[in-house]
């Protein structure tokens, strides 16, 4: 594997970044998760305009335009030959002193990955997971706005860690108001009277790119989609939920916190949803062989 860092691509064990790098030393950095499907970068305009809203609300200079931050993404992964993958885009604050003023790191770098993909098992799509709520409130808007898709995860890595240890994959985390906010890498979704509901983003969810994109396929289908306040009661009482996100797709839960979502399988709609998302991912993109 190549691995790009700042314009030059290096041997995996040569990809290295200083220890200096406040993405190391204070998480002072922004990430995306992005998916290459059939020899295409999926939405990739759409992660890239996320990536520079992150960067805005950071203070954050990146270095590079949109275009060649997206031209650098799509010759990753040719330099890796990838066709269906996982590219990893990082910026980070840059090498500086010790002390957390931003002000002392010369220049952000850019660092790309791409490889494969760790898929979640094929039962977890079969059969749907089983989730719960957890303690771990999601941070407020106020202290670290849940839309940057910052380095630093670790309200996401509490609550991923109180959901494993009540032998859960994925935990629903509630904002400081009680109401549904996410999941610690997904957005949530429920479906009921035949309407598709998910959390709006005020809720304290990230703005998902995958959300966006089932949103238009429930829309197209003729599916009215609503974004509310939920609470657990509100999931509880579901027809049928599913979380959403770059790397799971779309999985269905069929419990939570106990209870059984609707028939305890995953439901039609999501199935149908699923479906659409799916042929899309295989359709659309930015090529990266021409
Ligand atoms: N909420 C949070 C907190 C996330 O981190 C999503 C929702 C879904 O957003 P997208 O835009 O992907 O639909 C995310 C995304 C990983 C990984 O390696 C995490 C995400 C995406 C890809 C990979 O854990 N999180």
């Amino acid at each position: 594997m190549k691995v790009y860092i700042d314009g030059q691509f290096y041997a995996e064990r040569d990809a290295k970044i200083s220890v200096f790098d406040h993405g190391l030393l204070y998480g002072d950095g922004i990430f995306e998760g992005i998916r290459a499907y059939n020899g295409r970068v999926f939405k990739l305009d759409e992660h890239i305009e996320r990536l520079f809203c992150s960067a805005q609300a950071l203070l954050l200079k990146i270095p590079l335009s949109r275009a060649a931050i997206s031209r650098a993404v799509v010759e990753t992964c040719r330099v890796n030959r990838v066709r269906d993958g996982y590219v990893r885009l990082v910026v980070t604050r840059g090498p500086g002193t010790l002390g957390l003023n931003p002000n002392r790191c010369k220049k952000a770098s850019v660092i790309i990955i791409a490889g494969k993909i760790q898929l979640y098992p094929k039962s977890y799509y079969e059969h749907g997971l089983d989730i719960i709520t957890v303690p771990t409130v999601r941070n407020l808007h106020s202290a670290l706005n849940p839309a940057i898709k910052s380095l630093n995860y670790l309200n996401n890595i509490l609550a991923k860690i109180e959901a494993n240890n009540a032998g859960c994959e994925e935990a629903v985390m509630l904002n400081s108001e009680g109401f549904v906010a996410e999941c610690t890498g997904d957005n949530l979704f429920i479906l009921k009277g035949g309407r598709l509901i998910t959390p709006p983003l005020y809720a304290g969810a990230l703005y998902g790119i995958t959300r966006a994109t089932v949103m238009d396929l429930a829309r197209e289908a003729g599916l009215p989609v609503e974004e509310s306040n939920l609470t657990r009661y509100d999931l509880f009482n579901a027809e049928e939920c599913f979380l959403t996100g770059t790397g799971a797709e779309l999985v269905p839960v069929v419990k939570i916190d106990g209870r059984v979502i609707g028939s305890g399988r995953p439901g039609r709609i999501t199935r149908r949803l699923v479906a659409d998302y799916h042929a899309l991912t295989q359709i659309s993109g930015e090529p990266i062989y021409r």
